[in-house]
């Protein structure tokens, strides 16, 4: 019987529970009136009175500890009785969280539009497939101007008809001024910021596309200096306020007069280096007054109002600002590269 009593005790000790089934299994099984440890008591009567205190002993012990085991056994399923829980590995590792960050034009585009926004313009956009109107002749491009050609614009339709127009890809964003300026009055002040396409063999210097940033204010009495001015501030606030600007007399056929916008070189601080190729100036922008034949072709009478405008390349400013020397790289997708750029924004 004592031999019994231990095989049970080691039963009961060993005995594994996952659920309330098998906590009541338990139950019945050793502890409950019929369960097997109430039959050894029954059976303690035929025991001879030697035997008796010996196997009482280890009788009381398996009792004992199959109490325990129950209680035991009660806490930890009720803890644990919600299924989907105990599923749950809380010591596995976590999936490791990997934050993106903006693309480095998109970061600059941003700190542009925040300049330009606390300066009251707006921020306006309009279609990449344009119309020769709004690309070309409502700019005050000649006819037979080379920026029409073949080799420098994407065609995606060519005129049908004698009163019908061709249908391009913008060359700058522009196009979106002439709207802007065909739809509402003056006072107008507003940047265009987006896409552009010209048809140039791909290198670390040129593209088929690139990002522009276009400028645009018109009200009465909008003179050379209000351009000069804004433009100042906007370098400062880009670059620091250290920086100087410079304009030089430049061509555009939808502006007049014209200007180059250059600023000292950041890298060398003027004193010559690669970047601004030992002139201690870069070019960042292209301004001028707007062409009386822009503000007539827009139905605003330029006797009664005057502007500026001024453009500006995303890659050009993006490159400067962190010192990147293959415009492909801004197309290629390689994370390596675009990780770099992580920033809080
Ligand atoms: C450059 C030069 C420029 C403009 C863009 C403009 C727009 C209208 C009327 C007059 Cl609707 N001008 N835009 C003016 C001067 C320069 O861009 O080098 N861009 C990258």
């Amino acid at each position: 019987m004592e031999e019994r009593i231990k095989t049970l005790l080691n039963e009961v000790k060993e005995y594994l529970a996952k659920d309330k089934k098998d906590l009541e299994a338990f139950r019945m099984k050793y502890i409950s009136k019929k369960g097997a440890i109430g039959e050894l008591f029954d059976e303690m009567r035929q025991v001879s009175s030697e035997q008796k205190k010996n196997v009482g002993k280890v009788l009381n012990q398996l009792k004992q500890t199959a109490e325990a085991k129950l209680a035991e056994l009660v806490e930890r399923i009720d803890s644990t009785s919600d299924a989907s829980v105990s599923e749950i590995d809380l010591t596995l590792p976590p999936i490791p969280n990997e934050i993106g960050n903006l693309h480095p034009l998109s970061q600059t585009r941003y700190r542009i539009i925040e300049i330009f926004e606390r300066l009251g313009f707006s921020v306006a956009d309009g279609p990449e497939v344009e119309d020769d109107w709004h690309n070309f002749s409502a700019l005050n491009f000649p006819e037979n101007h080379p920026a029409r050609e073949m080799q420098d614009t994407f065609f995606v339709e060519k005129k049908s008809s004698e009163d019908g127009q061709d249908i391009l890809l913008r060359t700058h964003t522009s196009n979106v001024q002439i709207r802007m300026m065909e739809k509402q009055k003056p006072p107008l002040r507003a940047i265009m910021p987006g896409r552009v396409y010209r048809n140039e063999a791909i290198s670390a210097r040129a593209h088929c596309f690139f990002h522009q940033v276009e400028g645009l204010y018109i009200d009465k009495n909008v003179g050379f200096a209000d351009l000069k001015q804004t433009i100042y501030h906007f370098a400062k606030e880009m670059y620091g306020s250290d920086v100087k600007i410079r304009f030089r007399p430049s061509f555009f056929p939808f502006t007049e007069p014209s200007a180059e916008i250059d600023i000292s070189c950041l890298i060398c601080k003027g004193s010559g280096c690669n970047v601004c190729k030992h002139s201690g100036w870069v070019e960042i922008a292209g301004s001028g007054m707007v062409h009386p034949n822009v503000l007539k072709s827009c139905n605003i009478d330029p006797e009664e109002y005057t502007g500026f405008a001024f453009g500006m390349g995303i890659e050009r400013i993006t490159m400067l600002r962190y010192q990147i020397n293959d415009l492909r790289l801004f197309s290629e997708n390689d994370v390596r590269f675009l990780r770099q750029f992580q920033s809080i924004i």
